[in-house]
């Protein structure tokens, strides 16, 4: 990789400032020097911000997985592409070359061929952690399918909304998972899901647990007797560069799921740009990302941006406290894993135990560490320094969204001083801005505000599946002639960002984001249910939990409250899934609205945070009476 690296602090500047003058220019040396391509763009970049459209590397041809794997296979065929750990420790791990890697993908795309799927088509994938997942990922990016993974701890309403969103006709799943002591029937969950999505023709199966499975004939494969019988050779599709590469939903203000679309050209150039400078990969390291592939940094960081530099990645099925709480203290030391990337709340429940489950391991071969998916506090900041980083790593906060395709705000390793708590600097070509709710740029330092992004980068997404409109209304009308966040962010004395957190209707439980909206549609389905309002209170390892504020229909019938709590966190696994479920859930008889008739959530969020201090103005509420009784009945 040429004209790619990044060395020290004053060629970061030189670089930013290149990049800024001229992004045309910067992104067309590295898309240039760096990929194969079968014919070269006619404009590095067309953008109106207005109408949310973006095109990069226009009329460029490609295929991503030619640069993810065929052009390894000379120089790193025999290298370990991945390296597969297991749930059951005592399972064995795999290690999978760039030359079997390659060989599985296309006899995966020789299988979905047979099934009937070809280029543009959609597959929703919900697979657990298993190999089979990234194969599926690039056989359909091989064969120009769109891939649409649907994190597998959703519930079938979950997944059938998905499903019906990208009209995909196709789905993998496997007979089921396994996680800690825990398996759960998947392929049970697809079957439901199958009942509410009438375009699914084919279900492709992989055998993991062993678990019974209900067949239907000529609907459903096992992957294991398609896959003997299919060819090893498969003709790569060429790609446009702006040809859709995947879908993923993420949460929206509505309860619908937003299919956040990426396309092929931009998403490589930018997710290969920054893995190599914000982990400073070099040839011979093992790299882990912790996340799931069902999330866009799994997408971007256990999948595409390792396999385009060439590098060894790893894909963990388990959980971290499985079967102790030492298990990813475990995998680094097995695997000499020299760059390990988790999440806040996986640090913060770590942190919980005994410091002696870290410092019973070897973990002499860590050089970067990361953090992801939330902001991280600054007691689990200097936890990951003491413990895991033993203070000689790095910590690269890196700050990004499912909708940036690629890591936007980070220190990178060995260059950028860190700081606790803070994503510090923007990679180059990323230009923040911070903005009044006046819509006025806040300039200077030491200021905070909303969160925008001046100019497109080759990573954003290009568009909501389906619904051009929403991704416009939700992203570049706020601030117009920008990119809308969602985020605040505050910029220090130096210029380093922190991000503070969700500036809307969206809450990090966990590093998952949940939309508030999704979540009272799903309460609101009890009977007993009248209306609801969700907020997030802080929590010492999930960051941010669920608190729910219901008011009950008067039915007549004096009701079992703990039970009725029991059933609307039922109805909220069923629809959504566990991770959405409430820690917290308060009766009321009326919720604080505006004359407008908005749920004024500040106050409830205040009530829900145990903080009665203040409840600053509450002169627009129609009700303003309901405040004290809401406070004064908290559970
Ligand atoms: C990559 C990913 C995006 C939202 C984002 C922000 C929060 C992510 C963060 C962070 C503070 C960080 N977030 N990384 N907040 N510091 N380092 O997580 O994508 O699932 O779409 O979430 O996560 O609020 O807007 P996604």
């Amino acid at each position: 990789m040429k004209n790619y690296v990044i060395h020290d602090l004053p060629e970061y500047f030189k670089q930013y400032k290149k990049s800024i003058k001229n992004p045309k220019k910067f992104w067309d040396k590295i898309a240039d020097e760096n990929f194969v391509w079968y014919q070269r763009w006619n404009k590095v970049v067309k953008y109106d911000m207005e109408n949310a459209k973006i095109e990069w590397f226009k009329n460029a041809k490609l295929n991503i997985t030619k640069n993810c794997l065929d052009r390894h296979l000379n120089e790193r065929g025999d290298k370990t592409a991945i390296i597969f750990e297991p749930n059951d420790p005592t399972e064995e791990a795999q290690h999978i070359s760039y030359r079997d890697l390659h060989q599985r993908v296309c006899k995966m795309a020789n299988v979905l061929t047979d099934l009937g799927v070809s280029k543009g088509d959609r597959v929703c994938i919900y697979l657990p952690m298993i190999p089979e997942l990234a194969v599926s990922v690039l056989a359909c990016a091989k064969m120009g399918a769109v891939h649409s993974v649907i994190f597998a701890g959703f519930s079938d309403t979950a997944v059938a909304s998905r499903v019906n969103d990208c009209g995909a006709k196709v789905i993998i799943c496997s007979d089921g998972s396994f996680r800690g002591n825990k398996s759960i029937d998947l392929k049970v969950i697809v079957d439901k899901a199958i009942e509410k999505t009438p375009l699914v023709e084919k279900v492709l199966v992989v055998k993991r647990t062993g678990c019974k499975v209900d067949f239907k004939e000529g609907r459903d494969f096992w992957l294991d007797d398609l896959f003997e019988k299919a060819s090893p050779d498969f003709v790569t599709k060429i790609m446009d560069a702006e040809d859709p590469l995947f879908i993923l939903y993420t949460s929206g203000s509505t309860g619908k799921p937003k299919g956040m679309l990426h396309t092929t050209a931009g998403y490589m150039v930018y997710t290969a740009y920054t893995f190599k400078n914000v982990f400073d990969y070099q040839e011979n390291d093992i790299y882990w990302c912790t996340a799931d592939i069902g999330w866009i940094t799994g997408h971007s960081y256990i999948i595409y941006g390792p396999l385009l530099n060439g590098a060894t990645t790893v894909i963990f099925e388990g959980v971290p406290t499985y079967p102790e709480p030492d298990r990813f203290w475990e995998v680094i030391e097995k695997h000499k894993i020299t760059q390990f990337y988790t999440a806040p709340t996986a640090i913060r429940s770590l942190a919980k135990e005994s410091a002696d489950w870290v410092e019973k391991h070897d973990l002499s071969s860590l050089r970067v560490i990361g953090s992801v998916g939330e902001p991280i506090n600054d007691e689990a900041w200097h936890w990951y320094n003491d413990h895991v980083g033993k203070k000689k790593c790095p910590i690269v906060d890196t700050w990004w969204q499912t909708e940036t395709g690629g890591i936007m705000i980070s220190p990178l390793p060995f260059i950028t001083p860190t700081k606790p708590t803070y994503a510090t600097l923007p990679m180059p070509g990323i230009q923040p801005v911070l903005m009044d709710d006046k819509r006025n740029e806040i300039t200077g330092n030491q200021v905070d505000g909303n969160l925008c992004i001046r100019f497109p980068w080759p990573g954003i997404a290009r568009t909501i599946w389906g619904d051009h409109q929403r991704y416009k209304e939700t992203y570049f009308t706020a601030f117009p002639g920008k990119y809308f966040t969602g985020d605040g962010a505050l910029r220090d004395e130096v210029g380093y960002y922190r991000i503070t957190g969700r500036v809307d209707d969206i809450i990090i439980v966990s590093g998952h984001n949940l939309g508030t909206a999704p979540i009272e549609d799903s309460i609101n389905l009890h009977p007993a249910v009248a209306e609801s309002a969700i907020v997030g209170f802080p929590h010492d390892v999930k960051g941010s939990a669920l608190y729910g504020f219901v008011i009950l229909k008067d039915t007549g019938e004096s009701r079992d409250k703990e039970n009725l709590k029991k059933e609307i966190n039922n109805v909220i696994s069923d629809t959504m899934g566990p991770i959405a479920k409430l820690d917290k859930i308060q009766f009321v008889s009326a919720l604080p609205k505006t004359r407008s008739g908005k749920i004024m959530r500040r106050i409830l969020r205040k009530i829900a945070a145990g903080d009665f201090s203040n409840f600053g103005d509450t002169s627009t509420l129609l009700n303003p009476e309901i405040v004290d009784e809401i406070r004064d009945g908290k559970v």
